[in-house]
C-alpha cells in the first residue's frame, strides 16, 4: 500500500522523553490514519545516550529509526530520514513534540485542500500567542536571526527556523537530494533551493505547546548557522542546475 504521510522526527540524545514521544505519535497516528499508510520515522543523529536503541526495543507498528554513528546536526538527520520515507507527503517535527500532534492532522488537511502548494512551513508568528512561554532572550534570538534572514539573505517568510514543516513527494527528492547544510541553517538552505526549483510555499500558524529547557548554545550555535549562511548563499548561486 502507498504511504500517505511519513512523519520525521530529528534526534539527538533525547533518551529521557524519546519512548513517550515515540507512544504518542504512534497512538495519534493510528487513530488518524488508516492502517499501513502511515509511517514514522525517527532519524538518530549519532545520538550517544542509546535513544536509538530504546524506540527500536519499543517495536512499535509503524514506527522505526534510520540514523547514523557520529553527531552531524539536525539538517543531516532530516535530510536522511526524507530521503529514506515513503509517503506522499512528509513532514518532520521535534522529538519533545513542541508544536503537539494535532499538527500532524493540520498539516496533511491543509496540503489536501490546497493542492497548489508544494510545500508546507510552520510559522509561530503568523498568530499572537505563536512564542507564548519562550525566554525573553531565546525570542529575541529568533527575532534577530530572522531579521538577518531577510536583510542579508533575502527572505521573505515569517519564521525561518520553525521546527514544523511538510514535503510533497516531489519537493522532497528534488530539494533534500541536492542540499549540504548538516547544521541549524538547514532549513534556509531548504527554503532557498524550494525557492530556486520552482515549489510552491505556504505557511500555516503553529503555536509552541511544549518548553523544555534549551539545548542550543546561542552564541557558538549562532556564529556557525551564519556561516553556514553565508557558504550556503554562495555555493546555491554558483550551482547552474
Ligand atoms: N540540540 C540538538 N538537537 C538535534 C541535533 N540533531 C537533531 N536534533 C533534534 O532537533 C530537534 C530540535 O532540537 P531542540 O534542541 O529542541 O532545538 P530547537 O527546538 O530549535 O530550540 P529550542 O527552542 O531551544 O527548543 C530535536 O528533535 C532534537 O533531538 C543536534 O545535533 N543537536
Ligand atoms: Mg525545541
Amino acid at each position: 500500500m502507498t504511504k500517505q504521510i511519513s512523519v520525521i522526527i530529528p534526534m539527538y540524545n533525547e533518551r529521557p522523553i524519546i519512548e513517550n514521544t515515540a507512544r504518542t505519535l504512534c497512538q495519534y497516528m493510528s487513530g488518524r490514519f488508516e492502517d499501513g499508510t502511515w509511517e514514522v520515522i525517527f532519524s538518530d543523529d549519532g545520538s550517544s545516550d542509546g535513544s536509538g536503541e530504546a524506540v527500536r526495543a519499543l517495536n512499535l507498528p509503524g514506527v522505526q529509526v534510520v540514523g547514523y554513528e557520529k553527531n552531524r546536526g539536525k539538517g543531516c538527520a532530516v535530510r536522511t530520514a526524507m530521503l529514506a520515507a515513503e509517503g506522499d507527503i512528509r513532514m518532520f517535527t521535534d522529538a519533545d513534540l513542541a508544536y503537539g500532534t494535532e499538527v500532524i492532522g493540520r498539516f496533511t488537511d491543509a496540503l489536501k485542500n490546497n493542492p497548489d502548494a508544494d510545500i508546507l512551513i510552520g510559522s509561530r508568528n503568523l498568530s499572537a500567542d505563536g512564542y507564548e512561554g519562550y525566554t525573553f532572550i531565546r525570542r529575541l534570538a529568533s527575532k534577530v536571526y530572522l531579521r538577518l534572514l531577510c536583510i542579508v539573505g533575502g527572505f521573505r517568510l515569517t519564521d525561518s527556523q520553525c521546527g514544523c514543516k511538510a514535503f510533497r513527494r516531489e519537493a522532497v527528492q528534488e530539494i533534500f537530494s541536492r542540499c549540504r547544510v548538516d547544521g541549524w541553517a538547514f532549513d534556509f538552505e531548504v527554503i532557498l533551493r524550494a525557492g530556486k526549483y520552482g515549489f510552491k510555499i505556504s505557511e500555516i500558524p503553529v503555536k509552541v505547546m511544549c518548553h523544555r529547557e534549551s539545548k542550543i548554545s546561542l552564541l557558538r550555535d549562532a556564529v556557525k548557522m551564519l556561516f553556514d549562511l553565508w557558504r550556503m548563499k554562495k555555493e546555491i548561486k554558483r550551482e547552474k542546475d
